[in-house]
């Protein structure tokens, strides 16, 4: 998809659509893309009806929810991460700070958690009662059914472009529902689950960390613009040609999902599951959720149209019924 435009926002989900609607607002008034990415992330964390990110996350298979956050200033390269924080209401703004230190800026656990403490970031209870009645349902539908704990996923990446060319990139999660403690996927691991490089573009991932990790995607992707491919291209090629080399070399495939923009605002997304949902605003477009078809080593994508939006609503907001 080629738009021509001087800001651009895109992210992974449909979760992000409001953010990403706040996002534009700041940018079409000529705030800096950090600032933007932030922004969005923090509104997915804050919403407690999201049940992967932030306030409302799945907890881990002991019950406790433990969660990972990046951001990474494509200009700079500049980074900062956490992973496996606990009882942070904005792990995003924490990895934020993070970001503007020069050495320890990647923090896990109990670390992490302190630094964020002693900074001032506010302490929160990040399990709220319905997500974990989800949990309670999912174990026992695990143990009666067999199912796999491990299905289901959803970070949030947000990538931003501003009017001055610079670029950002933020993510956050709670992870793999029914992760071990201590778990940690790709989210805030640079290269994985979020690159940006104003000189070129950003991508981010959702889906199976284990999987990402062993692609680099995100960093891939990027790369793949920098040869000269378009975001589409670069997101389909990297997306598939890492499925294959997993199904040849390791025998199986997790999901993989990605999004990516470059620093004209053209965006791609790819994806190897059916349901994969992002949101985009450029200065031609208001905020927008688009929905995403594989077909063959192609991603297909049209507009989500309003009872699709309806539907997803009624079902986020649903009463959990044990
Ligand atoms: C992880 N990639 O922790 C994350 C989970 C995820 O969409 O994307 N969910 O592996």
């Amino acid at each position: 998809m080629t738009l021509s435009a001087n800001w651009g926002t895109i992210a992974t989900w449909r979760m992000a659509w409001e953010g990403i609607g706040e996002a534009a607002e700041r940018l079409q008034q000529g705030g800096s893309a950090s600032d933007a990415a932030v922004h969005a992330v923090k509104c997915v964390e804050d919403y407690p009806f999201y049940k992967s990110v932030g306030f409302g996350g799945l907890p881990n298979e002991k019950g406790e929810v433990e969660l990972d956050a990046a951001f990474m200033d494509g200009t700079s390269l500049a980074l900062g991460a956490v992973a496996g924080v606990r009882n942070i209401a904005n792990p995003i703004l924490v990895a934020k700070a993070l970001s503007e230190e020069r050495f320890n800026s990647f923090m896990v656990g109990q670390g992490a958690e302190a630094w964020a403490k002693d900074r001032g970031f506010e302490s929160k209870t990040m399990l709220t009662e319905r997500a974990h009645n989800h949990y309670l349902k999912r174990k026992r539908e695990t143990l009666d059914r067999g199912l796999s704990p491990y299905t289901g996923h959803d970070t949030v990446g947000v990538i931003a472009l501003d009017g001055q060319q610079r670029m950002s990139v933020a993510t956050s999660t709670s992870g793999l529902f029914m992760k071990r403690p201590g778990r940690v996927g790709d989210s805030p691991v640079s290269g994985s689950g979020f690159y940006a490089d104003s000189e070129v573009g950003a991508a981010t991932a959702t889906g199976l960390g284990e999987d990402l990790m062993k692609g680099c995607i995100s960093y891939e992707i990027v790369s793949r613009m920098a040869r000269g491919m378009s975001p589409q291209q670069a997101a389909e090629s990297a997306v598939y040609d890492l499925e294959a080399k997993l199904m040849a070399r390791y025998g199986r495939a997790g999901d993989l999902s990605v999004v990516c923009m470059n620093n004209r605002g053209e965006y791609g997304a790819a994806t190897t599951i059916d349901n994969f949902s992002f949101s985009v605003a450029t200065p031609a477009q208001p905020a927008q959720v688009f929905l995403t078809a594989r077909e063959g080593n192609r991603t297909l994508i049209r507009p989500a149209d309003r009872e699709w939006l309806d539907a997803y609503q009624r079902r986020i907001t649903a009463e959990v019924i044990q």
